[in-house]
């Protein structure tokens, strides 16, 4: 099963309208788009701005989609922040996408609240009655799949691709397609530079796994590892990115110190009695210190598993790997963190970051966050850095690491390692 993106009560009053609707609809022959309307950032509004301006704009982005649509077409709030609105008489796919166009083009305005001006980001997944579903979980679940794959899209919308089927044809091709990718070894891993914010030093890389399909081409992790989480693949995905990491950076150019390398932990993987030998075994295997190794664990995670990552954390430390909290500030961040997680660094999420000048409260988390996780001997990373200006303001707040397309994109290992080789000898320019 796909992650639902609903919950229950209004899931049901969802399926509710869409068995009538399939049911009305296929009597009369006409086809209905089920479009699914998300807000991508709406915890990061509240978390800036506040519930109350959360509430706020929430109430104007329900005036505006419900201004977009047409009088006979009907809309649900199904999730905090989720929509669908039904759109009768569709004659094709074109005429889905054009709605969803218009959506996105009407949405993309900044929102007014108080004297500030928010620009709140919205996803859609368009799935087609009757073709990508015969009756409403079929066609529900299309509609599911078309909004997490409209992440890696640009604009941010996606119609289903999925022919109607009532078994769990979706979930299962893509399963069985990246359990093939992982046997046939085709699974890549690319590696975005971080760079020390003072010297502009490199100071490590994050991992970043990377799958190129045949057909749909790069599909990003956040579409296949909540996919892969849901099975046993996650384990070989973990154990894949592990090794794949330990031999490639084998390669890498000597540096005037060692460098870090971040891998991203799913927090399934602590219910797995053997992580923490699987990662020091292999370290020892290709002869790289466990020190230089970092495992970055997101914070909502951490807060959802607290009692079992616990130890697993410690074992982890003693060993000398490090761990990372990664995307601080997106989750209910909590001061007890500091305190009881065993952690050396901290990464501030890039949606912080890439708002730094746009929105004085982002200005502020940053710098308070910055100042307090020094202030427990964590190392602070900055995500999301995309120019010279907020790179020098991070500088200017005292963080300590820089990653983002303003230092370099996430790359495969031929382009980073050409990357390290001009990094080193313009380091070695400016130190004379
Ligand atoms: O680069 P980007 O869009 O691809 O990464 C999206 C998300 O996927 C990030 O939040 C990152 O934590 C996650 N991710 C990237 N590589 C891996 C990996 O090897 N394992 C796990 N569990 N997550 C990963
Ligand atoms: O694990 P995590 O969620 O932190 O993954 C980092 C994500 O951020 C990856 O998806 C990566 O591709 C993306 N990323 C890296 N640098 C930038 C940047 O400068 N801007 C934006 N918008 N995204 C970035
Ligand atoms: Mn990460």
């Amino acid at each position: 099963m796909l992650p639902s993106l609903i919950n229950v009560s209004r899931r049901k009053s969802l399926l509710k309208k869409l068995e009538e609707l399939t049911r009305e609809h296929t009597a009369a022959h006409i086809d209905f788009a089920l479009v699914m309307v998300s807000i991508s950032n709406f915890r990061q509004i509240n978390l800036s701005n506040g519930f109350i301006a959360g509430d706020l704009i929430l109430e104007e982005y329900c005036k505006r989609l419900q201004s977009l649509i047409r009088p006979q077409d009907s809309i649900m709030r199904v999730g905090s922040s989720d929509f669908v609105i039904f759109i009768k008489n569709i004659v094709n796919e074109g005429h889905a996408t054009l709605a969803a166009v218009k959506l996105l083009g009407g949405l993309k305005e900044p929102f007014t609240v108080g004297n500030k001006r928010l620009k709140v980001g919205t996803n859609i997944g368009i799935a087609l009655f009757p073709d990508h579903g015969q009756d409403e979980l079929a066609l529900l679940r299309s509609a599911e799949t078309a909004l997490l794959e409209s992440r890696r899209n640009l604009p941010p919308y996606s119609v289903s691709s999925s022919k109607y089927d009532t078994d769990d044809a979706t979930t299962w091709d893509i399963t069985s397609d990246l359990q093939k990718t992982i046997d046939l070894d085709q699974l890549e891993m690319f590696f975005q530079p971080q760079v020390y914010l003072e010297t502009g030093r490199v100071f490590g890389a994050e991992a970043l796994i990377r799958w190129k399909h045949p057909e749909h081409g790069y599909i990003r992790p956040d579409y296949f590892i909540p996919i892969a989480e849901q099975s046993d693949l996650i384990y070989d995905i973990t154990n894949w990115s592990i090794n794949a990491v330990l031999w490639l950076m084998k390669e890498w150019p000597e540096m005037s110190q060692p460098l870090k390398v971040a891998i991203n932990l799913s927090p399934k993987m602590f219910e797995y009695q053997g992580l923490v030998e699987t990662i020091t075994e292999a370290a020892n295997l290709f002869g790289v210190n466990a020190s230089q190794l970092t495992l970055e664990i997101t914070e909502s995670a951490l807060m959802r598993d607290i009692s079992t990552s616990i130890q697993c954390l410690q074992d982890l430390k003693d060993e000398g790997v490090k761990i990372s909290i990664d995307d601080f500030g997106t989750g209910y961040s909590s001061m007890s963190y500091f305190k009881n997680i065993p952690a050396h660094e901290l990464k501030i999420d890039y949606s912080f970051v890439t708002n730094l000048f746009e929105n004085a409260m982002d200005r502020h988390i940053v710098d308070s966050v910055t100042k307090m996780a020094q202030g427990f001997g964590l190392v602070v990373v900055a995500e999301g850095v995309e120019d010279q200006k907020t790179y020098d303001e991070l500088k200017a707040i005292g963080c300590d690491v820089a990653q983002g397309y303003f230092i370099g994109k996430p790359m495969p290992q031929g382009k980073f390692v050409e990357w390290l080789q001009l990094h080193n000898n313009y380091s070695k320019i400016l130190e004379g």
